[in-house]
């Protein structure tokens, strides 16, 4: 019989994603159930429609502690505090929590699963799975592929991240300060520290003792569990841009053995999911303000990089509210249910 599924934060940002990328993947349920807040309790959410699950509105419900019986899989994105408030529930419900926010990422029975890169881990979970940062999870897909042929051993890598990043009010206020700068009007600063539009912000989540901030350590200490190997050394600059949707990152990496551009080229092709856009006669590389809405994750500017021993330098590009969230949240699904992931 085909799961019972639910998204749980279905109202905010990642939660509409949810209900596209169910529909799109035509994923097989025997029934969809959407949870948000009381607030939002009774109101309704249009769903596209799968094979299994007709098109049509669905009436939210309130994500109380007894909300989960029957529900088999519950995908959350309703922040930290509300997925830890829940877990106990899920666990009395024998409910599989596949969630997206930080809350459980770094526990050690916790899965941090990336479908293309260790799809194995999925299946070692205790009733809950965690849903990588945005940031790491398209770093780690272009990866993958190059650490098998000649190990990673250190990774130094700028982001440039979309407000979207931040939920859907961020994005609001890049269209409004936009709006507002061009008017010559005084700009409203909420969603971020200073002001988005015509600016970059190097400060994405708290400051950290060490001078890094959280977005900074999660790109460092996600990427060593996710690929299994705690000896790979990650330096991270995390920095908002003015974009609304796809984080672009600049990725230089040092193998242990050598890897040829050529070389790097043919695994990348090979990789699952993932599209080379690298054809710089052509002025061919990828941007990401126009890729929203995508599946794929994206490699252009594959170059050697002279400047240390088996350097290579790269640019990365994938839609964060997709695969950096709702994407892989139900190809983890998809996947303990084996059915393919490829998109
Ligand atoms: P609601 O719209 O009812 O407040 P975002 O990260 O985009 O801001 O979205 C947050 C999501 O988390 C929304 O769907 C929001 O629902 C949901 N949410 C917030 N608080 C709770 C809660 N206590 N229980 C369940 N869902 C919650
Ligand atoms: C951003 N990466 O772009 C963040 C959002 O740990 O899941 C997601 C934070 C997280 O602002």
């Amino acid at each position: 019989a085909f799961p019972s599924i639910a998204v749980v934060g279905a109202t905010g940002a990642v939660g509409h994603e949810f209900l596209e990328v169910l529909s799109d993947l035509d994923v097989p349920m025997r029934e969809l159930r959407l949870f948000a807040s009381e607030r939002s309790a009774g109101k309704t959410m249009h769903f596209k429609g799968a094979s299994q699950v007709p098109a049509g509105d669905i009436v939210i419900e309130a994500a109380s502690d007894d909300a989960f019986a029957g529900v088999d899989i519950a995908l959350f994105s309703a922040g930290a505090s509300v997925s830890k408030a829940l877990r106990a529930a899920c666990k009395r419900s024998g409910t599989l929590m596949i969630d997206n926010s930080s809350a459980f990422r770094m526990e050690p029975d916790v899965p941090l699963v990336v479908p293309e890169v260790n799809p194995q881990d999925a299946f070692s979970h205790t009733g809950v799975i965690a849903n990588p940062n945005c940031s790491t999870i398209q770093m780690v897909v272009a990866l993958a592929p190059l650490h098998k042929r000649a190990g990673i051993e250190r990774i130094v890598v700028s982001t440039y991240q979309a407000a979207s990043g931040a939920g859907a009010p961020a994005m609001d206020e890049l269209y409004q300060q936009t709006r507002a700068y061009l008017n010559h009007e005084e700009l409203h600063v909420q969603a971020f520290q200073h002001q988005i539009a015509f600016n970059c912000i190097p400060h994405i989540d708290v400051f950290l003792p060490d001078g890094s901030t959280k977005e900074e350590w999660k790109m460092v200490q996600e990427t060593k569990k996710i690929m299994g190997d705690q000896s790979i050394r990650v330096a991270a600059t995390c920095v908002r841009v003015p974009v609304l949707r796809c984080h672009g990152e600049a990725v230089s990496v040092q193998f242990k053995r050598p890897l040829s551009v050529e070389d790097a080229r043919v695994a990348l092709q090979a990789a699952p999911n993932v599209q080379l856009m690298d054809d710089p006669a052509h002025n061919t590389y990828p941007m990401p303000g126009l890729l929203a809405g995508t599946n794929k994750t994206y490699v252009g500017r594959l170059r050697a990089d002279a400047s240390v021993e088996h350097g290579l330098q790269m640019w990365v590009v994938a839609d964060q509210i997709r695969k950096g969230a709702a994407l892989n949240a139900v190809q983890i699904a998809l996947l303990l249910m084996g059915k393919p992931i490829t998109v």
